[in-house]
């Protein structure tokens, strides 16, 4: 058997032995996490062109990089979960027999590490030795997934120390191979604790701590194990008094989950000494805790954001996230002064270089028919570790989490959904969640701005049956006493000319404001056929450029839009069959009644 210089683990030292004879790599590297074999391999990269470094000076310890052209964002349509029956994948998530999954994926990866380098990275998802903490090991052929798995995870000799003899241990393999589009593969498979990964080398397919593991696999063990595992950004508002109050919040994609964890409230807000903290901003792991409450962790170490848009007005704190330490991915690079620029960073687009395809580019330039040429792809990425955040809650190493006191649904939508609504209850919270709904984005390959489904924004990511997911969420409620009241938020509304309505970023302050003091019984609310909204007058508008009229029309329940959404969540619904929970039936045919009722 093959020996290891960080473990005697026998199913560690088996599970890679048996693919170092499958992909036959020239020779193996165990990442042990230490600052000197990082520098090593990043200079490795640089002397290979993966990777440039980006100016010392300006952007310390920064790397730059680019995917292949093909290889941009997540792929939905090659994202499989390998479940042995069928059934528990779902009528949401594409499906393979295992045998016959694996079958297919090994003949990819037969000898597909040939002269290459094979990485065994050692990781943990939450802080090593946490009671949250669960622990992975990925191989790879890529050192930029080693340095983005450094940043992301845990990672090294110590997660080894403290997985000791156990072989529970997520399983990752992810190879290059030749980046074909027609072999990429991203299959889950929850039973084992398995993930494979292949010709891909962008981030949300590559970094297995990520989405494969810490939302598709986790979902299935805290279905399991009596806990969860959501596409959640958690974050802390402290009062003026002191006291710190912790709302999680589920987004799709690409639609501010980023910008809202690390929101910077007006004015009106810091004079009187309020402060937000970001304890994660895309994943959160939530488990009954102390009181009765539900706790949650972010089990991750660092942030892939979305760069184009982020700028010091919409998000400071992610800016500042990016200065150090940092590796960019599909932006613009400038050649002459090692620095990286993207739509929406300023308004000064550099001249004379590269765009995310490595192609000659200057800002502004546009294409025969007129139309201006992006120079950072829209789903180019920053990875910052969550270190160099300013707002990074003291709390973000807490291995017993933070107490969560409300839960936030929201997606992205033009019309229909208000700025705010307040489910009645738990049930109704877990029917609101079922029935968000977002248009695409470009962080997931496919047309954006179609209007589809995303339950709890997990749709891409949910390890099994949606409807047992579901059930999960009704008897998760059953067991806390002290339940967090829940929300739906939508920042997106435009007006006839398609302008976005609401301010949003720092603005949202308002919205969390009146949610909180909801929590507390604080505020009065108006009970609509959807759920409770406020009064206009109880959402802070000190301040802001912004009319009570205005406020008004996107606190609104139209009931002709609401009678055709619950039309389409009938629809959406028979997807799930006998699985789907008779309670959220019950939710929807009380919804029908609402909104039929004269007033
Ligand atoms: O590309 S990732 O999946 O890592 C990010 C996202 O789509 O939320
Ligand atoms: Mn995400």
């Amino acid at each position: 058997m093959i020996t290891s210089p960080l473990t005697t683990n026998k199913s560690v030292l088996a599970f890679v032995e048996k693919y170092a004879n499958m992909m036959r790599p020239k020779d193996i590297v165990w990442i042990d996490g230490s600052k000197a074999q990082l520098k090593a391999l990043t200079n490795e990269a640089v002397s290979t062109g993966e990777i440039i470094k980006c100016n010392s000076k300006l952007l310390p310890g920064c790397l730059y990089h680019r995917t292949a052209v093909n290889d941009v964002a997540r792929v939905e349509g090659r994202t499989f979960i390998c479940s042995r029956e069928k059934e528990n994948a779902g009528p949401t998530n594409n499906w393979m027999e295992p045998q016959e999954a694996y079958a297919k994926l090994d003949a990819i990866a037969d000898g597909c590490m040939e002269g290459r380098t094979m990485y065994v990275i050692p990781f943990s998802m939450g802080k090593v030795g946490s009671p949250f903490a669960k622990y992975g090991i990925e191989l790879t052929d890529s050192i930029y997934v080693v340095l983005n798995m450094n940043i992301m995870t845990r990672v090294g000799a110590k997660v080894l120390t403290k997985l000791g003899d156990s072989d529970e241990f997520v399983r990752g393999i992810h190879s290059k191979v030749k980046l074909e589009e027609e072999n990429r593969y991203i299959c889950q498979f929850p039973e084992d604790n398995t993930i494979y990964s292949l010709n891909s080398g962008y981030g949300g397919n590559v970094l297995l701590g990520k989405k494969c593991f810490a939302l598709r696999i986790a979902s299935y063990q805290g279905w399991k194990e009596g806990w969860m595992a959501e596409h959640m950004l958690i974050l802390g508002v402290q009062k003026p008094d002191g006291d710190i109050k912790y709302i999680t919040a589920a987004f799709p994609s690409a639609c501010g989950k980023t910008n809202l964890a690390m929101l910077i409230p007006p004015e009106t807000y810091t004079a009187k000494g309020y402060k937000v903290f970001t304890v994660g901003d895309d994943i959160a792991w939530i488990r009954k805790g102390r009181g009765g409450k539900l706790y949650a962790v972010n089990p991750e170490n660092g942030f892939f954001g979305v760069a184009p848009g982020t700028n010091a007005k919409s998000n400071p704190n992610a800016l500042a996230s990016t200065q150090k330490g940092t590796i960019f991915t599909n932006v613009v690079f400038n050649p002459k002064t090692k620095t990286v620029w993207w739509e929406g960073l300023d308004k000064n687009p550099p001249k004379n270089v590269l765009d995310w395809k490595g192609n000659k580019w200057s800002g502004g330039m546009v294409d025969a028919d007129g139309k201006v040429i992006k120079g950072a792809h829209p789903n180019s990425r920053f990875t910052s570790p969550a270190k160099n955040c300013p707002c990074l809650s003291t709390e973000f190493e807490n291995p017993k989490g933070v107490p969560i006191s409300a839960i936030i649904f929201g997606g992205r939508r033009a019309k229909a959904a208000p700025l705010v609504y307040e489910a009645r209850d738990w049930k109704h919270g877990v029917f609101v969640g079922s029935i968000m709904a977002s248009e695409t984005t470009a962080a997931a390959s496919g047309a954006v701005g179609v209007v589809r489904h995303d339950p709890m924004a997990m749709l891409p990511f949910c390890g099994y049956h949606m409807g047992d997911y579901f059930q999960h969420w009704l008897d998760m409620g059953k067991k806390i006493k002290n339940k967090p009241k829940i929300f739906n938020v939508n920042w997106f509304r435009t007006d006839d000319e398609g302008n976005f309505i609401w301010p949003g970023f720092g603005d949202n302050m308002r919205v969390l404001d009146w949610i909180l003091a909801r929590c507390e019984d604080a505020v009065d609310a108006v009970e609509t056929p959807i759920g409770f909204m406020p009064k206009a007058e109880d959402i802070n508008l000190e301040g802001l450029d912004f009319s009570v009229e205005q406020l008004e029309s996107i606190l609104d329940c139209d009931k002709k839009v609401w009678l055709k959404e619950a039309a389409d969540i009938e629809e959406f619904y028979k997807r799930f069959g006998d699985k789907l929970p008779k309670e959220l039936t019950a939710e929807l045919n009380r919804l029908k009644k609402n909104l039929r009722k004269r007033k």
